[in-house]
Parts: structure tokens; sequence; C-alpha cells
């Protein structure tokens, strides 16, 4: 007999006891969730500014995507790839349609999105633009964040995400962020053995880092002068948050390969792909890579609807004002506390400066006690995130709360 959870601490025990501790939650235990709501185990309700790391644009429990997900759930799950089935098809049509690529490879989680769209540079590299085996380099950033896997932490700035994970994997070139001389130097003096540039087009984990302005579209072309693959990781920005479909939509970047993930599903399942050319994707060959869930029926039924549903409620418009209205009130809270706002659409975050001892982490708690949940990052930042479906109403009532609660240090 499985037990039942009557009370959130005796949930925090049992994860506590039985769960590799590789985690700080913010203690609150979530039972249930609609739309830009969450509620506890004893019943208490929340907003949620956080969205699962940005999985839930669509809002919790969109009750399309979750009909999509019980009709298909009654019919077939997964097939795997060892035979066709008749949902992959119509997605990967939907889906190359939507984002305007020739071809699709789905996989499941973020950080294999970007291992693959890794793989397919280097094999690009090796293939089309004649860099020798083995010598097909990636550049990336200072402060990146794309995953768990050990080649992505092998990228990594972060002592905490690879230190004494090693030997970590080779060919990974890092610059700073946001520094297009840099990259130019980069592709200078390696720009014959360089497959791609992977690149945020807002650094998430970095704390909301928002690049200058043409940063994206400069690095773009830099790129194409070096005839290197610009590789967008757009797990994290995606779909919407930043007020338009992708953040490289904001200056009109088209990516070489773009990796998707997260809210490709609505949060309902782990769902993620690589999108990119003919001259790009069939460099990869059959048994050259794959997944045993990736492209499964049930995926790709969530995955139409939660795409649909973005377009429908025009969520994307949504993110775009309300993002407006939110940094407008944060930068008019009269505290010390704020140091920073920034941010684009509804993916923003505000840097506290500590008082009294007091820092982002005291925030949080007392936000939560007021009926709001966000969690600190890097000590000092706060990251505000809540689904796209949220009302001005909300956002509104929200901002108030953030409000009372840095005020309540004062
Ligand atoms: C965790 C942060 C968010 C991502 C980008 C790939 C992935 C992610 C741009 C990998 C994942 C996560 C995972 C999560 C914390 C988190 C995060 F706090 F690190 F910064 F979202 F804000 N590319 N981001 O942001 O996707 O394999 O996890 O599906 O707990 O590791 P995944």
């Amino acid at each position: 007999m499985v037990e039942k959870i009557t009370s959130s601490q005796q949930a925090i025990e049992m994860e506590d006891h039985y769960g590799a501790h590789n985690y700080h939650p913010l203690p609150v235990v979530i039972a249930k969730g609609e739309g830009a709501y969450v509620w506890d185990v004893e019943g208490k309700k929340y907003f949620d500014f956080l969205s699962a790391y940005s999985a839930v644009n669509q809002g919790h429990c969109h009750p399309k995507i979750i009909k999509a997900l019980c009709d298909q759930a009654q019919t077939i799950t997964l097939t795997s790839r060892a035979f066709y089935n008749d949902c992959l098809g119509p997605y990967e049509k939907f889906v190359t349609a939507y984002f305007g690529y020739d071809k699709v490879l789905p996989m499941n989680t973020g950080a294999e999105g970007d291992e693959t769209a890794l793989k397919l540079a280097r094999r690009w590299g090796v293939v089309k633009k004649g860099i020798p085996n083995d010598k097909a380099m990636i550049i990336c950033c200072d402060g990146n964040f794309h995953g768990r896997t050990i080649t992505v932490i092998s990228m990594s700035s972060d002592p905490d995400s690879y230190a004494n994970y090693g030997p970590l994997t080779p060919g990974f070139i890092r610059i700073p962020y946001n520094d297009l001389n840099a990259l130019e130097k980069v592709l200078e003096e390696h720009g014959k053995n360089i497959a791609g540039f992977l690149v945020e087009p807002i650094q998430g984990e970095a704390g909301v880092y928002v690049p200058e302005e043409g940063y994206l579209k400069k690095s773009y072309e830099l790129c194409k002068k070096h005839n290197v693959l610009f590789i967008a990781d757009e797990v994290q920005t995606g779909i919407g948050r930043t007020g338009k479909m992708l953040a490289c939509d904001h200056e009109n970047v088209r990516p070489d390969i773009l990796i998707l993930g997260k809210a490709l599903s609505g949060g309902v399942l782990p769902v993620s792909a690589v999108l990119a050319d003919d001259d790009i994707m069939l460099c990869i060959k059959p048994g050259e890579h794959g997944s045993t869930f990736g492209g499964f029926p049930l995926a790709c039924k969530v995955a139409i609807a939660a795409l649909e549903v973005i377009k429908e409620e025009k969520m994307m418009e949504n993110a775009e004002r309300l993002g407006k209205i939110f940094r407008e009130y944060m930068q008019n809270i009269k505290s010390n506390m704020i140091a920073k706002v920034r941010g684009k659409g509804l993916l923003n975050a505000v840097v506290i400066r500590p008082k009294n001892g007091k820092e982002a982490w005291d925030v949080c708690l007392k936000m939560r006690d007021m009926g709001l949940l966000a969690k600190p990052t890097h000590g000092d930042i706060i990251r505000f995130a809540p689904p796209l479906v949220i009302t001005e109403k909300e956002l509104l009532e929200a901002c108030e709360i953030i409000k009372k609660a840095i005020i309540s240090f004062e």
C-alpha cells in the first residue's frame, strides 16, 4: 500500500528521506493546479510564478491539452520508432509548418534536444563543411544552461553543474555572452573547424540575462560569414514566453537549428524537438540517432494541442502586454531591496539587494506565505514567469503580493 499524503510536512519528510538530495526546493507541497494557480496539500491557493521553469506556459492542466492526452492515452501511447505510427507524420507536418522548417527530429527532454543539435551540427560540419572528423568545434557562452548530461555540462561555466563529473566532453570553445567581439575573434581564429554557435536568446538560468538589442542578429550574420550554424536553444524562451513565438523573432533571426522543449507539451509530458532544413537534418541517416520515446503518439497529440492553444488564446500577445505592465510595476516599487528589474514578455527577473540579513530566499518565503510562488536563483535573483494565461487583473493582484512581501522587510 502506498502511503497517502495528508500534510505538506509528511511529503517533505518523505522526499528528504527517500529521494536523492539533488534539489533544494522551496518548502511548499503542490497537490493541484489550474491555469495560473496551484494549491498545496492543505488546500491553500497560490499564484504560480515559476510555471515549472516555463514548461507550463499554457497554464496548469489546460483542458484542451488534457483532452488530447486522455483521448490518445486510451488509443495507443507508445510504438517505438521501429514501426510507423499514425500520429507522428501529422505532428511532424504540423510542427514544421508552425515553425517554418523542412524537418523535425523529435526527442523528450531539453537536454536531449541540445545533445541532438550538437550531434547534428558536428555531423553537418564533417559531411557538408568538410571539417576533419573529430575536429568539429562548437562555440558556447559563459553562463549557459542547456541541461544536465555529461556533454551538456561540459559546456557549463558553473562549477555546481560540472565539478567532479569529469572527464568532460571536449570540442567546445566558450566565450562571454553578449560579446560580439569575442565571437568574431574566435570565428576568425578557428572558423574553419567550427560547426556551430549554440546560444540562448535570453539566458534563463544565468538570471534572465537579456543581451543587447542586435546581438542575435549580428551573431547570426557573423556565423553566416564563417559558414557556421547558428543554433538557438529556445527550450525556455520559446513558445510565446517572451512575447513572440520565439525569442529570436524579436530580432527576425531564423536559427539554422532550433531547439524546443518544456512548453512544447504545455508541461504535460517531456517533449522536445530539433528543427532544421533538409541540408542539415538529412546529414543524420537511419540508425545514427534516436530515442525509445521520441515522437511517441501521446507526445504528438499533446504537442499539437499545446501549440494550437498558444495561438488560439493569443498567449504571445498577452505575454508581451502583461510583461510590460509587470516590469513597470516592479520598477515603481519604492524599496532599495530592488536592485534591478529585467526581462522580456513574461520571462522576468528582479535582482534583490539584501537588507538586514534578508535576501531573495526570504522574499520568496514571504511571498509563499502571501500566496505566490517563485524561486531564487544565484542567491540574489528572483525569476518571475507566470503561465501566459494569466489575466491583467490576476497579474496586478500578484504584483501587489510581490510589492507587499518586499516592503515587509523595509
Ligand atoms: C533543472 C534553470 C530554468 C533550459 C535551456 C535546456 C534545458 C533547460 C535553456 C534542459 C532547462 C531547467 C532545468 C531545471 C532548472 C531549469 C532552469 F533554473 F536552470 F535556469 F528553466 F530556468 N535548455 N532548464 O533552461 O531541459 O533537460 O531539463 O528538459 O532542475 O535542471 P531539460
